[in-house]
């Protein structure tokens, strides 16, 4: 019965079917489903499989938007639960889609997944200046900057961004994660970044090994 709900959250899910996705969240939280198992065999599971199918070109920007929107409507439900059910927060990320840059649905989708992976989001938007990310290192409570970038033009706002946390004396309290389409490896190293990631799977990978959880 279980494994049939968190099938139907998974097809739900992937059909971009918003309303369904809550009410069997909440209909499986109901029945005392294991909330890691929703989290990870159903919204997790579902979102890698429609990450896959647009890497493929066999669903589109469209698609993947509104899978993201139904896996934030099951996030939603289960967001309340993670402190009873003993899943706590592994850290704090500050994200955003660096200066001269209004490109988000990557930054989104990257967003999302953090959360679903217990890390807590602090999520800037898009056009984020420099002076932003180190205004939230300053506040304190920021483990890891992320930054998105889709113009080859604004790659240089994380370059920026970087330099600023060096010139206020923060840089070594806090990681720094890159990525976005345009954005490599090689990048990333040349700026001083601590991570890249190429998608959104990956980019739960890094931000957990820099969080070393
Ligand atoms: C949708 C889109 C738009 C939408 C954006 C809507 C929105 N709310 O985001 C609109 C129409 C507004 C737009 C505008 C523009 N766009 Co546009 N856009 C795209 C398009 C078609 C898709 C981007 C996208 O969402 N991909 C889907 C997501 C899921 O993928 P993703 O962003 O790469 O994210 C994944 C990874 O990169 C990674 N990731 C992303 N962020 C992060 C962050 C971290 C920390 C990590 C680790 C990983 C990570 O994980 C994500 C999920 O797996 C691309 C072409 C393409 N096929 O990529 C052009 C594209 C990016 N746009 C382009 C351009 C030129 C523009 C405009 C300048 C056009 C114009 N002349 O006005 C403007 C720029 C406006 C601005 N100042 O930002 C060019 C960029 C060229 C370049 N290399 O510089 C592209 C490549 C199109 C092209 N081939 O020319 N665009």
């Amino acid at each position: 019965m279980a494994d049939k709900t968190i099938q139907d959250i998974r097809d739900a899910l992937m059909k971009g079917d918003r309303d369904g996705v809550a009410r069997l969240t909440k209909a499986a939280m109901d029945n005392g489903a294991d909330i890691r198992e929703i989290l990870n065999n159903g919204l997790i599971a579902a979102m890698d499989v429609v990450g896959g199918k647009f890497k493929r070109n066999e669903v589109f920007i469209p698609e993947v938007l509104i899978s993201a929107k139904a896996m934030h409507a099951g996030m939603a439900i289960l967001e309340p639960h993670f402190l009873k059910y003993g899943i706590k927060h592994i850290g704090k990320v500050a994200i955003g889609t660096v200066k001269g840059d209004l490109h988000d649905i990557g930054k989104n989708i990257v967003s999302m997944m953090f959360k679903g992976a217990c890390i807590d989001v602090e999520d800037f938007g898009i056009d984020v200046p420099p002076a932003k990310f180190v205004e939230a290192v300053k506040k304190g409570g920021i483990d890891i900057i992320a930054m998105s970038s889709l113009l080859t033009t604004s790659m240089g706002a994380m370059r920026d961004t970087v330099k600023a946390l060096e010139n206020s004396g923060l840089r070594d309290k806090v990681k720094i994660i890159v990525g976005g389409a345009p954005v490599t490896q090689e990048f990333a190293d040349s700026i001083g970044a601590d991570g890249y990631a190429k998608d959104a799977a990956t980019a739960t990978d890094k931000a957990k090994e820099l969080l070393n959880k």
